[in-house]
């Protein structure tokens, strides 16, 4: 949409409109633009539970959404396959039989019975993610070969099934040791891909999406971010519609870093969002609880506490509800899969 004045002169969109074309929701099972949490227990149990966003809290204990997904040590995600603005859940059962299957969200209490979306992705060791890589608005599927290969291959949604086998989109991107990533960094509404080194070199690689391959080797869009074994994460943060990068220390520090993208690089470096969240074994994750605009951070304690903190983006720190930081006290027990999540294959 643009504003036309009497003249005919066309003004140019404005910002408003251009945060709406780029949803920043990751898990929204009910579309209602705000992140609700999911987490599988997988194992032979593989049960998926839902709590939903209040835009203050998580929602519901116990509440079912799947009996049956994501068996045994099968990697888990979110995202919208189908584009009908409510999130879905995805299961890479990896190894020999290397299967893809999605369970889309009914958008009320549940996901449907789960379909055989694809029968040739992501081996065994490979790192598959989600993301929107030709901007259609339904989530496609990546897989990192990683190994000596350093492959990365795509194959996209046409809303019943992802399409293509063995499309490369990169022959060099993704190595051993580092972490992989997907965003849309350049905020053209196609999602890109992201290598953090770690480390001590703490480097930051991206290649960006032409829709139908990812462009651009050796482009270091930060050379000092997400050093040793921190955990990074994309997001939104500041809300401008280009994703950003975080990295969570962990520790007994629990301090949390955020570099903001131009479009062509990551700025900012030690730039603290947030000084205590994510201690030691947590699992963080990013994502719009509240609906605003900009992505948020969550973190899981899992174990016997099963407690979730959420800390709130306002554009430049993450707080937290002085109040009510804890969003959920029974949620992703043990060693369940929480999405949105860091956790990684
Ligand atoms: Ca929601
Ligand atoms: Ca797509
Ligand atoms: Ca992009
Ligand atoms: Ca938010």
């Amino acid at each position: 949409m643009v504003a036309v004045d009497a003249a005919g002169n066309a003004s140019a969109p404005t910002p408003t409109l251009a945060t709406v074309a780029k949803r920043s929701t990751v898990s929204d099972v009910d579309g209602d633009g705000k992140d609700d949490v999911v987490t599988f227990t997988r194992g032979d149990q593989a049960d998926v539970y839902v709590a939903k966003s209040t835009g203050q809290r998580f929602d519901g204990d116990g509440q079912l959404w799947h009996p049956s997904f994501a068996i045994g040590n099968e990697i888990p995600q979110t995202g919208d396959f189908n584009g009908d603005g409510r999130d879905d859940i995805i299961t890479f059962t990896r190894g020999t039989k290397h299967e893809v299957w999605v369970a889309l969200s009914n958008g009320v209490n549940g996901f449907l019975p789960a379909t055989r979306w694809h029968t040739f992705f992501a081996l065994d060791g490979e790192v598959p993610m989600v993301g929107d890589f030709n901007g259609d608005g339904r989530d496609d599927i990546v897989t990192f070969t990683l190994g000596s290969t350093h492959d990365v291959y795509v194959s996209l949604s046409d809303g019943t099934k992802f399409v293509e086998t063995s499309w490369q989109w990169h022959s060099d991107f993704g190595w051993p040791g580092e972490v992989q990533d997907v965003g849309d960094f350049d905020g053209d509404g196609r999602d890109d891909i992201a290598t953090f080194t770690r480390g001590s070199s703490a480097s930051v690689y991206v290649a960006l999406s032409d829709g139908k391959s990812f462009l651009g080797t050796g482009w270091k869009w930060h050379g000092h971010f997400a050093t040793g074994t921190e955990t990074p994460d994309v997001g939104d943060y500041n809300g401008d519609g280009r994703d950003d990068i975080a990295t969570f220390t962990g520790g007994t520090a629990g301090d949390v870093y955020v570099a903001t993208s131009t479009g062509g690089s990551f700025t900012g470096d030690g730039d603290l969002w947030h000084g205590s969240f994510a201690f030691n074994t947590e699992v963080p994750g990013s994502g719009d609880f509240n609906g605003d605009g900009l992505s948020d951070i969550v973190t899981f304690t899992r174990g016997s506490t099963a407690d979730v903190y959420v800390a709130t983006s306002n554009g430049h720190d993450f707080v937290p509800d002085p109040q009510a930081p804890l969003w959920h006290s029974h949620f992703a027990e043990g060693t369940e899969w929480p999405a949105p999540s860091a956790l990684r294959p």
